[in-house]
């Protein structure tokens, strides 16, 4: 596929042209390894789950994974060459390989993984690096007040509060299920934000960035709350 936005489109009428490329698909049957059924999933949100169009019927109904990026195809990086930054207002910048964030004090938990559309996996069990003691370690600055959370996609951001990056619940996560995370599900390394819904959970996650203001990520820019906090 190309590169157009894929992923959540919040209630906004899926282009004509999308829907039918994509059944066009359907003489392939799969898209990167995925069916047609789950890509169709990823691009109709719950408004066209309830239009009665007849596609909706090629869209699995439930609370499945849906593997989202709004970048498309994402180009795998192995854990040998990944690198995480953090940087930004602290005292002092760092940079860690997967072997490194394997190496520190890992958390472990299961929860519920919620997206904002609706879809919930429960007891999914995560493990990873309290978001938390990277900060610890980095030293924010007395001014700073927010986390900047970037993607190797190039293109997804997210924002949180110094306070809410803090959270028990939050992490750099190198585990799911038991298994290092996939790469449809972020791998090597994404963040788990277990209050907040799934968009503040930053897949392919490569830099944390402290910073003194608290701006808009990619989704909040479209609307969505800027706090995440499920059930706010
Ligand atoms: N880089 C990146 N991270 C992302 C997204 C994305 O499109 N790109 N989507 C977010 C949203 S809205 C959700 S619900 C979850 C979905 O996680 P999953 O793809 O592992 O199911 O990832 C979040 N993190
Ligand atoms: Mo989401």
């Amino acid at each position: 596929m190309g590169g157009g936005p894929r992923g959540e489109l919040d209630g906004a009428p899926v282009g004509r042209r999308v829907v039918l490329g994509l059944l066009g698909l359907g003489a392939v049957g799969v898209v990167a390894g995925r069916s047609v059924q789950e890509e169709l999933s990823h691009l109709l949100a719950p408004a066209q789950l309830r239009d009665p169009t007849g596609l909706t019927s090629l869209v699995p109904l439930g609370n499945t994974w849906r593997y989202y990026s709004v970048t498309g195809a994402v180009a795998p990086r192995a854990p040998s060459a990944y690198r995480l930054t953090v940087s930004g207002d602290v005292a002092t910048s760092a940079t860690y390989s997967y072997a490194d964030l394997a190496a520190l004090p890992q958390t472990s938990f299961t929860d519920t993984f919620q997206c904002v559309t609706g879809w919930h996996v429960p007891d999914v069990p995560w493990s990873g690096v309290r978001m938390a003691d990277l900060l610890d370690l980095a030293g924010p600055t007395a001014d700073a007040v927010g986390v900047r959370f970037r993607s190797f996609d190039g293109t997804y951001a997210v924002n949180m509060t110094l306070e809410q990056a803090r959270a028990d619940d939050v992490i750099v996560a190198l585990s799911m299920y038991g298994e290092p995370v996939t790469h449809d599900h972020g791998g090597p390394v994404r963040i788990y934000s277990g209050s907040m819904y799934g968009y503040k959970s930053t897949k392919w996650l490569d830099e944390i960035e402290v910073t003194t203001n608290n701006l808009p990520g990619y989704w909040e820019d479209r609307g969505y709350p800027l706090d995440g906090i499920i059930g706010e």
